[in-house]
């Protein structure tokens, strides 16, 4: 399922590096998070990753939710790939509560984080919600020292079922300065289209971007 990026794993690697690596027993980790205005798909993400994922490779999806099915704390979805090589690779995959008040929460939640999924309810009436969550996920970066533009980053356009939606064309020039370095990706979580394709986006840039600091 994911893309398999290979590193020689006698690697020296250095404090600056957020993934949490264990020599002893040949583990990676790093930590993706899912962010994005409320209800715009975070969790149905998480929820169709573990649905597809090979037993094998996946753990338990843990949600922490209201009695509305809205996202309290975080979800939490655990995948295990052998995309380096010598090494066992582990992505915890969590997502951030999107109502406005959980502002705290979001933060505890991105912190260490090597990756990022802007996740965007494509409905036209949404768009002010997306635009003031891109700008709460860079200001919560930056509070923590991490700068979105620099790190490994790609942004779901979901919901693409729908009929009110905003074209593409449009949310580029919204929410991603109408830049094509971003990796941009169209889905339905609900059909489940799009999905595999995202996370697949997000674990190739954080892989290459690890590989890159190692090499470096
Ligand atoms: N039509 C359609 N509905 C979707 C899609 N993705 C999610 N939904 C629906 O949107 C609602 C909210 O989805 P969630 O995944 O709970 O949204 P969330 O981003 O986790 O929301 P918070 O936890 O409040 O931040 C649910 O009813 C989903 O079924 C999609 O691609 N198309
Ligand atoms: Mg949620």
């Amino acid at each position: 399922m994911l893309v398999i990026v290979t590193a020689s794993s006698s690697c020296d690697i250095g404090q600056s590096f957020m993934a949490l690596v264990n020599y002893a027993k040949k583990e990676i980790q790093f930590k993706i998070v899912y962010y994005g205005c409320g209800l715009c798909g975070k969790t149905t993400n998480l929820q169709l990753i573990h649905e597809r994922a090979p037993s094998k490779s996946k753990g338990n999806l843990t949600s922490l939710a209201t009695s509305q099915d809205r996202t309290l704390f975080f979800d939490f979805l655990p995948l295990q790939t052998t995309a380096i090589e010598g090494f066992v690779t582990k992505f915890q995959m969590y997502t951030v509560p999107g109502q406005v008040k959980y502002n705290s929460t979001r933060r505890l939640v991105l912190r260490n984080c090597d990756g990022v999924v802007f996740c965007v309810d494509s409905q036209f009436e949404k768009m002010a919600e997306n635009t003031e969550s891109l700008e709460n996920l860079r200001e919560n970066l930056k509070l923590q020292k991490d700068e979105l533009d620099e790190m490994p980053y790609v942004i779901q356009y979901n919901k693409r079922d729908l009929l009110n939606v905003a074209p593409q064309e449009y949310i580029d020039y919204l929410l991603n300065n109408g830049s094509s370095k971003i990796p941009t990706f169209m889905a339905s979580a609900k059909l489940g289209d799009g999905v595999l394709e995202t996370l697949n986006g997000v674990a190739k840039l954080v892989l290459q971007d690890f590989i890159q600091k190692y090499n470096s």
